[in-house]
C-alpha cells in the first residue's frame, strides 16, 4: 500500500523576508492533493505544525537569529517526520523556509544509516555561525545536518551528524559563500553547480547522481529548495539567483528520479507567495511534486 503523508511546516525564523510562512498553504491551494491522489492509494494531510508569531530574537554570542525557536520547532517536525516513516508512510514537507531541513533530515535519519541527500538549491547551505554572512540559519542547514554549527542545532533530534559528506549531493549551485567553498573542498562534497548543468546536461548530471547514491545508501532524502531554479520560472522565493535551472530540466530531473524509485522523503522549500507572480512558484513546486512521485506525460 502506497501511502503518503503531508506535513505543513510554515516557518520562517531562519531569514528575514516575511511570507515564506504562507508556503504549505500556496502549495496546498495549487492543488497538490488533487494532483497526487491517483499515485497514492493513500494521502493523509497532517496540516501544518503551530509556529506561531514569536518575537525576532538574535543570539548574543554567535549573532544567530530565532536560534532557540528554530530548535524547539524543528524538533517538532523531527518527531513527526519519524512517525510518519514509522508508519509505513512517504513523508513530504512543504515549507518554510530551509532551516526546517534540520528537522526534516533529523527525523528521516533515525531510520537510516547512510542517508543520501539531494540539495536541489542555488545556495549550499553549508555555512556555520563563523563563516555565515547574514546570521540566517537557513544558510546553515546542510552544514546543521553534517553535525557542523551551533550545538542548539546540531543536537536535534538527537546525536549528530545526521548525514556523512559523502552521501550528499548539490545541484544547482551558483551562490557559495568563501567558507561554503572551502567546506566543500575540504569534505569532498559532489557538487554540481550551474557550469556542469550547462556543460553536462541535466540528464547526465541525474544518471550520475543516481548511481552514486545507489551504492552507498539505504535510503535519499530530497531537499527542493525552489531557487534551485531559475527566478523566471520561480520567481516566488527570499534570495533568487539569475542564472538558474530551467523548469523542464526540473522535471526531467523529477521524471528520472521516479523512475530510479530511489527517494524515501521529500521537502519543498521557500516558497512565499507575497514575492510571487500569480502562485506561480508553488504551482512549480506542485508541478515538480507530481513528477517526482511517478505522474507521467502519456
Ligand atoms: N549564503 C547566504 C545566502 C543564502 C543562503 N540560503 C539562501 N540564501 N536562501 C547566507 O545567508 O548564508
Ligand atoms: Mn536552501
Ligand atoms: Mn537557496
Amino acid at each position: 500500500m502506497k501511502k503518503l503523508s503531508i506535513i505543513g511546516m510554515p516557518m520562517d525564523l531562519g531569514q528575514l523576508r516575511r511570507g515564506v510562512d504562507m508556503g504549505p498553504s500556496a502549495i496546498r491551494y495549487a492543488g497538490i492533493n488533487e494532483r497526487l491522489h491517483e499515485l497514492f492509494d493513500e494521502i493523509d494531510d497532517l496540516g501544518d505544525i503551530e509556529i506561531g508569531r514569536p518575537e525576532v530574537s538574535v543570539d548574543s554570542e554567535t549573532g544567530l537569529r530565532n536560534l532557540e525557536l528554530i530548535a524547539e520547532k524543528t524538533k517538532i517536525l523531527a518527531d513527526k517526520v519519524d512517525d510518519v516513516i514509522a508508519s509505513q508512510s512517504f513523508p513530504l514537507v512543504l515549507g518554510g523556509d530551509h532551516s526546517i531541513a534540520i528537522g526534516t533530515l533529523a527525523g528521516v535519519a533515525k531510520h537510516y544509516h547512510n542517508l543520501g541527500v539531494i540539495w536541489y538549491d542555488a545556495h549550499g547551505d553549508l555555512n556555520t555561525p563563523e563563516t555565515s554572512p547574514s546570521g540566517n540559519v537557513h544558510g546553515m542547514s546542510l552544514a546543521v545536518s553534517l553535525g557542523l554549527g551551533h550545538p542548539a542545532l546540531t543536537t536535534v533530534g538527537g546525536d549528530l551528524p545526521k548525514i556523512k559528506s559523502e552521501n550528499i549531493v548539490i545541484i544547482g549551485a551558483r551562490s557559495l559563500d568563501e567558507g561554503e567553498r572551502k567546506l566543500i573542498k575540504d569534505l569532498g562534497i559532489k557538487v554540481y553547480t550551474m557550469h556542469e548543468v550547462d556543460r553536462l546536461g541535466m540528464t547526465t548530471i541525474m544518471e550520475e547522481t543516481i548511481n552514486y547514491l545507489k551504492g552507498r545508501t539505504d535510503g535519499v532524502h530530497l531537499s527542493l529548495d525552489l531557487d534551485g531554479l531559475d527566478p523566471n520560472d520561480a520567481p516566488g522565493v527570499g534570495t533568487p539567483v539569475i542564472g538558474g535551472i530551467s523548469y523542464r530540466e526540473s522535471h526531467l530531473a523529477m521524471e528520472m528520479l521516479a523512475e530510479a524509485n530511489m527517494i524515501t522523503s521529500a521537502e519543498f522549500v521557500e516558497v512565499n507567495p507575497i514575492l510571487d507572480e500569480k502562485n506561480k512558484t508553488a504551482t512549480a513546486a506542485v508541478a515538480l511534486i507530481g513528477s517526482l512521485f511517478g505522474e507521467k506525460l502519456l
